[in-house]
């Protein structure tokens, strides 16, 4: 097979998702490859894939392969064999929840367990989700990065529900991952506006006073 041809096949790359349960590793997986949001939990028992192809900068036609392990599995057996060979993390906790983020180092101790002896290790990203309860926010964005900077992680800040920077933490992981630099544009492109609820209120009519009447008393001071 010659260099060209080699080049215009798609590379394959393996991020794996982890985190607490109900964090929203699953979601952040069927925002980025469907689009799609569920409000209803469903506990991931094992784990799942989700195939989506991105193009990088300069026509990269790249396949992410996201690993979408259950929570439930931290101390399983199979862990190891989930997180072995990956080339991306993508450590995710629940903004409004303090104990999925204090777990957090468990998660990162299990990744570098199994990395050990490897010669490489993967790139590893910080992920707060579920921004859009930003109101009801546990965790101090000053923790977030204090974490990020101990242990030289990715740091984001996504909604799996609004879409918010969903697909920028993946796109910028695969970047990362094949040391491909994204300039301004395509990461302001891929960054996406926080979509509000529209706030749907009682369709009454509401009744103006063309004439208010007036007070039947006048002080005079
Ligand atoms: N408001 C809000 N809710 C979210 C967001 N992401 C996920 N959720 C909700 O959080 C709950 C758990 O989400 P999952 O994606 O199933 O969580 P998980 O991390 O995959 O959980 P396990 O499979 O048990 O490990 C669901 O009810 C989701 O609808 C978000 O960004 N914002
Ligand atoms: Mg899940």
């Amino acid at each position: 097979m010659s260099d060209s041809e080699e080049e215009s096949q798609d590379r394959q790359i393996k991020i794996v998702v982890l985190g607490d349960g109900a964090c929203g590793k699953t979601s952040l997986a069927m925002r980025f490859a469907q689009e799609s949001f569920g409000k209803q939990y469903k506990q991931t028992v094992g784990l799942d894939f989700f195939l989506k192809r991105i193009t990088l900068p300069g026509n990269l036609n790249v396949t992410l392969q996201v690993w979408d392990i259950g929570g439930q599995t931290i101390g399983g057996k199979m862990l190891d064999k989930y997180i072995y060979g990956t080339q991306g993390v993508l450590l995710v906790y629940d903004i409004t929840n303090y104990q999925s983020f204090e777990n957090l180092e468990d998660w990162l101790s299990m990744v570098k367990k199994v990395n050990e002896e490897s010669e490489t290790q993967p790139f590893v990203a910080l992920v707060g989700n579920k921004i859009d309860l930003e109101h009801m926010r546990t965790v101090k964005a000053d923790k977030h990065q204090r974490f990020c900077q101990e242990n030289s992680l990715g740091s984001y800040f996504v909604s799996a529900k609004t879409g918010d920077s969903v697909f920028l933490c993946f796109q910028r992981a695969a970047a990362e991952i094949l040391g491909i630099k994204l300039n301004k544009a395509e990461i302001e492109q891929s960054q996406r506006v926080v979509k509000a609820d529209i706030v749907n209120y009682s369709q009454e009519p509401v009744t103006r006073m063309v004439n208010p009447p007036r007070s039947s008393m006048c002080t005079i001071q």
